[in-house]
């Protein structure tokens, strides 16, 4: 605790004005701040900021987009204080008592997500090299407020900020989750609520696995049948679903306004019934199989000799790419038991040069190391150490998606009312305690572009399910991706974890409360 306002000790006389003069000051001591992730760096200076009716966001410039940064951070803080921020553009830093957000490319530290926050009494001051990194301080910035700052209501001030600097940037560039919205379908309000929350814990990826068994989720104009029969089902027979090209795009422009790329999977050759059952021709005996709505996997494959199938994929292939500005499409590769190994890769070798064709980097389960990669190709390491070293062996990057670690489908458990437990149950702090560039020792931090927690949906077709199992795991996740591995550690995490419980609640996070947390006990404020 930094004591800093010693002029209110000097007048002290009551006991209660000391506590009250205690609680200021550990209050306003910005290293004690419960930021999730945690920030690479923070100088606390002890005093205290505080919004007034008069305070204004100011953005620099006439920028659209920083515009809009600032509105959705006004839009945040709005609702609970009731103060009215509005948006303001300047070329100079603003008056007193003011929120600023500006750009400035010279402090290549901070990167392409960085940002510098500075708390003083006066003014807060966010500045980056990149849109990107003043949304992620935007993100800072609510966090530093008490949690009610998140309630949709207006609730009673005041709203203080702890003064000091944050210096904070990423540790991987690839921040991400995935939802299986093949298994159940989750409609578009749904993604776009795991968006918001993403955002708020610095993630910039959600990977959407949009085929498999039991559906397909995304309307391929030029196969509509895809969606039209293949989508009308899921996992244990409920309706399904799919998302038109039009929602689809919404989604994407939705995650793109806030920093968050949106890989699309297509999973093939195998986890293809719901195309082979749409499709006769694309079936090796040419006649179409029956929708699925069981659990099981591997016993689905695409015909890897017909060239019909290679026209079915580039279609779908060129549709999707036309829908994705990110830099990745994610063509599955897992599970084919039933498709020959020399066949996978003769099929895995050509697909990665059909999506390099029409513009995108392949992104592939790690399976797909046995085939020969292709510059950019990256392996999504879940299962097999060997098939992701092999993938390093062969010059490719890897993504961090163990599912002894980071798979949000993992019971908690024993007593997790849903999820699988294949790989083990991820407890809230085995989730958290490990390494991506420490798993594998041929696997190391320059071969790996980030980590990804998956959230497959074989047992979970709610968004309250889904919450139960994606949080509060994710934040963990986030974590990792973000923090550098010497900052961490679960003891510490763990407090302040408890505080973002509160938060979670007034933002309406269904989470699991882990015993492992003390959710009502001694914050660190
Ligand atoms: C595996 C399998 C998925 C399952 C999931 C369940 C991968 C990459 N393929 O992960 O089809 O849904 O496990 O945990």
């Amino acid at each position: 605790m930094t004591i800093t306002n010693s002029k209110r000790f000097a007048f002290g006389g009551l006991l209660l004005a000391v506590m009250f003069s205690h609680m200021a000051c550990k209050k306003s001591d910005l290293s004690k701040q419960n930021l999730i992730p945690k920030p690479v760096s923070i100088a606390p200076s002890g005093g205290s900021f505080e919004l007034s009716d008069k305070t204004d966001i100011y953005v620099q410039g006439e920028s659209a987009e920083l515009k809009q940064i600032g509105q959705y951070l006004a839009d945040k803080l709005n609702p609970s204080t009731g103060l009215g921020i509005e948006v303001k553009t300047t070329n100079e830093a603003p008056a007193k008592g003011n929120i600023y957000l500006s750009l400035s490319g010279s402090d290549s530290q901070l990167g392409s997500e960085g940002y510098q926050l500075t708390i003083t009494d006066k003014m807060v001051n966010l500045v980056a090299n990149k849109p990107a990194g003043l949304f992620h301080g935007v993100q800072s910035i609510r966090q530093l407020f008490p949690s009610k700052i998140e309630m949709s209501s207006k609730q009673k001030g005041p709203w203080e900020l702890a003064t000091g600097t944050i210096r904070d940037y990423p540790s991987y560039g690839y921040r991400g989750t995935m939802l299986d919205v093949a298994r159940h379908f989750f409609g578009v309000d749904d993604v776009k609520n795991l968006i918001d929350q993403l955002a708020y814990y610095k993630m910039n990826v959600l990977h959407l696995h949009l085929t498999d068994d039991q559906g397909w989720r995304i309307e391929i104009k030029s196969w509509p049948n895809l969606t039209a029969h293949g989508g009308k089902t899921e996992v244990g027979g409920g309706e399904g679903g799919f998302y038109t090209q039009e929602q689809y795009a919404d989604i994407v422009k939705y995650a793109q306004d806030r920093y968050i790329t949106i890989v699309p999977e297509i999973d093939m050759p195998g986890h293809t019934n719901a195309a082979l059952a749409s499709y006769a021709e694309l079936n090796m005996n040419g006649k179409a199989t029956e929708l699925y709505t069981g659990t099981d996997v591997g016993f689905s494959t695409l015909d890897t000799k017909k060239e019909l199938t290679y026209k079915f994929v580039d279609d779908v292939i060129r549709e999707l790419a036309a829908l994705t500005p990110g830099e990745y499409l994610h063509i599955g590769g897992d599970e084919t038991e039933v498709t020959k190994p020399e066949d996978y890769v003769a099929f895995m070798n050509r697909v990665q040069d059909m999506v390099n064709a029409r513009g995108k980097k392949v992104l592939a389960w790690d399976e797909v190391a046995l085939a020969t990669l292709k510059p950019n190709t990256v392996v999504q390491y879940w299962d097999k150490a060997e098939n992701a070293v092999k993938g390093v062996a062969q010059g490719a990057k890897v993504l961090m998606s163990p599912a002894k670690y980071a798979y949000l489908d993992m019971k908690y458990d024993s007593t997790s009312p849903y999820g699988l437990d294949w790989a083990g149950y991820i407890e809230v702090d085995k989730g958290y305690n490990w390494d991506p560039a420490n798993l594998e020792t041929s696997i190391k931090k320059e071969n790996i572009i980030g980590i990804e927690a998956p959230l497959w949906s074989e047992t979970v077709g709610t968004r309250e399910q889904a919450e139960y199992m994606i949080f509060p795991r994710l934040l963990g996740y986030a974590e990792i991706g973000w923090t550098p591995t010497e900052l961490r550690s679960w003891n510490e995490y763990k407090i302040r974890l408890a505080n973002h419980g509160e938060r979670m609640k007034f933002m309406n996070i269904g989470f699991y409360p882990s015993k492992l947390v003390n959710w009502n006990g001694q914050k660190q404020k």
